[in-house]
């Protein structure tokens, strides 16, 4: 027998307010723990489901920084940003708080202060790299450097995004300040840590030994780490944006962002209820964790050795962290505006709230990596939304409507089949309430969707458009359970589609009904009279798809060029005007273009140069076909001593420039001029 709680404490990852949230966020963390949130409420449980800004950390000051505003703009500009587009999703937190709020700030403040006087924190000092240009300390994402796996010569001081890594500041080759560009050095300081080592026996205990249900990929990473060996972990850092570590000679620095974060739950739920302490202190409150992959050691690793320092709360009864979406076959990303993002996504397609919950659901990556692309949206829209829910809804609405003047007929005698599709029904409940009870909301979606699916075939198989000619008694039947499974539709989708199901329930004109009805074939009574009845879903067309193709497209290739950029060369040494007057370059035409033999790179041109008609040798059959060299005007030094290239000697150098992407290009007089035209 599972273990039966009195409430829920459902926590969904802080986003960090250093950006808007996009799809990966969504598919991750925030409809699946909606998903699970409606459904607990529809079932009349205790349950509050808290999430908010996470508001310190360098990911914000970095952000600050580059855009040359504060902190704390930044912050209020995308906490705004971040509430208002999830509401509008109808994702539906009690509460959704802040970590720069006053209650957080003492409760955070408070917690570290009671594991310190406790003595529950070693003190060290240690050397840490730090800018003498910016006069700042580099923690995590303010080093940068080559990862010493994989090579990614963008590795962050905490991890390297590219192979997934976790790294500390010393494990990066060739670090450098990404504040200034600087090379750092190394500087004495003190700092907190929590000696997660000694901690390893409780978590063994709990996870590996008293939490085997958990999803295999969070459950494996534990064990991971936990057979690695932890190690302290400093929970201070010397930046000047965060909570004060509350000490005396700690000034200049506050906590870090991952100690204080997940108190941010703790803060929330007090910030939403003035009882909210017996969601956290007390053994009958289920705590669960909705969180993203990345997050995993945070939430099962390091918050529960805060809590189990600290004493006196519950710990987390399941973590169940979902892996990456990546968007067209890349992985998302912020700083790369690779992602679709939700408040322009409500922005463009109004009115689709549910469609996009319905696809990041279907598709969520539960147990792997899994890929967003706009064909799927689109076909998930047309062939599932539109074809198999809102046709079957709009069937045994317009046909009720039609034949009864929308009044609900009665149900008469019922044929074997009817009873088998009745069945049929009423078996969906259980394995929904499984699946969604077991963290596995794709199956559930899945469930939820049969409901439509049993009801198509069922209109499809006993045809009450002909039937009505010969037996109209019989149609009444035909229709009530028709409309009975349209009634369950509105119980079984609500938590994935919430709006869909109240624009059912508007239609069928009746209210939002208790997950208790699910299954049930008297939901709507005879009699009753049913609303207009109005499309439900409508066809996403081809061009919406191009125009968000486009839209990625242009995303690309701006990264392109920003990158082309970044890694301009360095400016050459200094040279005297006299270096530059020695180069005699003219405007010349290539009049003959051919490969030499036996080679891939090799041209052998012959251009007239105004002064004479002679041979060059050129590396750039790989770049340009000889037919299309032919006759154009290009820029040549002439009087570069000739090399011998393949046994053909080579007069000259043609003059090119190789973009970013490695491309070369022909440079020539804009209008044709004279060969022989002095270049300079
Ligand atoms: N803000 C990290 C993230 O968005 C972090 C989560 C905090 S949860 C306490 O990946
Ligand atoms: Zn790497």
């Amino acid at each position: 027998m599972a273990k039966e709680f009195k409430r829920y404490l459902i926590t969904s990852a802080l986003p960090y307010a250093n950006g808007p949230v996009h799809i990966g966020h969504l598919a991750g963390v925030y409809v699946p723990s909606d998903i699970y949130t409606r459904y607990l409420r529809m079932r009349g449980r205790d349950v509050v489901s808290v999430c908010g800004s996470d508001e310190h950390g360098v990911p914000i000051t970095i952000k600050a920084r580059k855009e040359g505003v504060s902190p704390q703009a930044v912050v209020d500009r995308y906490h705004e940003i971040i509430k208002d587009s999830f509401s509008r999703l109808g994702i539906s937190f009690d509460i959704y708080s802040r970590t720069s709020s006053p209650t957080h700030r003492v409760t955070a403040s408070d917690f570290f202060r009671k594991l310190y006087d406790e003595g529950k924190f070693i003190e060290r000092t240690s050397m840490q790299y730090y800018d003498e240009e910016a006069g700042t300390f580099l923690a995590d994402r303010y080093i940068v450097g080559t990862c010493p796996r994989c090579g990614n010569d963008r590795a962050y001081g905490d991890q390297c995004e590219k192979c997934g890594s976790t790294l500390s500041p010393d494990e990066l080759i060739e670090p450098r300040s990404a504040v200034s560009g600087a090379v750092p050095v190394k500087r004495e300081t003190k700092h907190w840590y929590l000696p997660l080592d000694k901690y390893e026996g409780f978590l063994r205990r709990w996870i590996l030994e008293g939490h085997k249900e958990w999803k295999s990929n969070v459950y494996g990473q534990c064990k991971s780490w936990l057979d690695l060996g932890l190690q302290p972990r400093a929970v201070s850092r010397d930046l000047d944006w965060g909570i004060p570590v509350p000490v005396e000679g700690a000034e200049g620095k506050v906590l870090y962002v991952w100690f204080d974060a997940p108190i941010g739950y703790i803060s929330a739920t007090k910030d939403l209820t003035p009882d909210w302490e017996k969601y956290w202190k007390d053994g009958g409150t289920k705590m669960v964790h909705f969180i993203g992959k990345d997050n995993i050691v945070f939430h099962c690793i390091v918050f529960p050795s805060m809590l189990e320092a600290h004493g006196g709360y519950i710990l987390p009864e399941n973590v169940p962290a979902n892996e990456f979406l990546n968007l067209e076959g890349d992985k998302i990303s912020t700083s790369r505006n690779w992602a679709v993002w939700l408040h322009e996504y409500l922005d463009e397609f109004p009115g689709k709230e549910d469609v996009l919950r319905y696809v990041l659901c279907a598709n969520a990556p539960e147990t792997k990596d899994n890929d967003f692309t706009w064909r799927d949206f689109q076909a998930r829209n047309n062939n599932e939304l539109v074809a198999i829910l809102g046709n079957f809804v709009n069937r045994a609405l317009v046909l009720t409507k039609k034949y009864y003047d929308g009044v609900v007929p009665a149900c008469g005698e019922l044929t074997d089949y009817d009873r088998a599709t009745i069945a049929e029904i009423g078996g969906i409940k259980a394995s929904l309430e499984a699946d969604i009870e077991n963290y596995r909301f794709r199956e559930a979606l899945k469930d939820a969707m049969n409901f439509a699916r049993i009801g198509n075939k069922y209109l499809a198989d006993t045809e009450p458009w002909k039937v009505v000619k010969n037996d109209p008694e019989r149609v009444k039947t035909i229709l009530n359970i028709a409309l009975q499974i349209t009634a369950n539709i509105t119980v079984a989708i609500e938590p994935f589609m919430p709006f869909s199901a109240d624009k059912i329930l508007k239609m069928l004109n009746l209210e939002r009904m208790s997950w208790d009805g699910l299954g049930s074939m008297s939901l709507v009574a005879s009699g009753h009279v049913i609303d207009e009845p109005a499309l439900l879903f409508e066809k996403i067309e081809d061009d919406v798809i191009e125009a968000q193709l486009k839209k990625l497209a242009d995303i690309k290739a701006a990264n392109a060029a920003a990158e082309a950029a970044a890694h301009v060369m360095a400016q050459k040494e200094e040279i005297a005007f006299d270096d530059f007057g020695k180069m005699d370059i003219r405007v010349s035409t290539i009049l003959a273009a051919e490969k030499v033999a036996k080679t891939k790179k090799l041209l052998k041109l012959t251009v007239d140069t105004g002064i004479d008609k002679r041979t060059i040798v050129s590396g750039i059959a790989e770049h340009f076909a000889p037919e299309e060299l032919v006759g154009r005007q290009v820029l040549v030094l002439v009087n570069l001593a000739p090399r011998e290239l393949k046994g053909i000697t080579s007069n000259g150098m043609i003059l090119m420039a190789e973009d970013a992407t490695g491309k070369l290009v022909l440079l020539g007089p804009e209008n044709k001029v004279n060969d022989g035209a002095i270049v300079g």
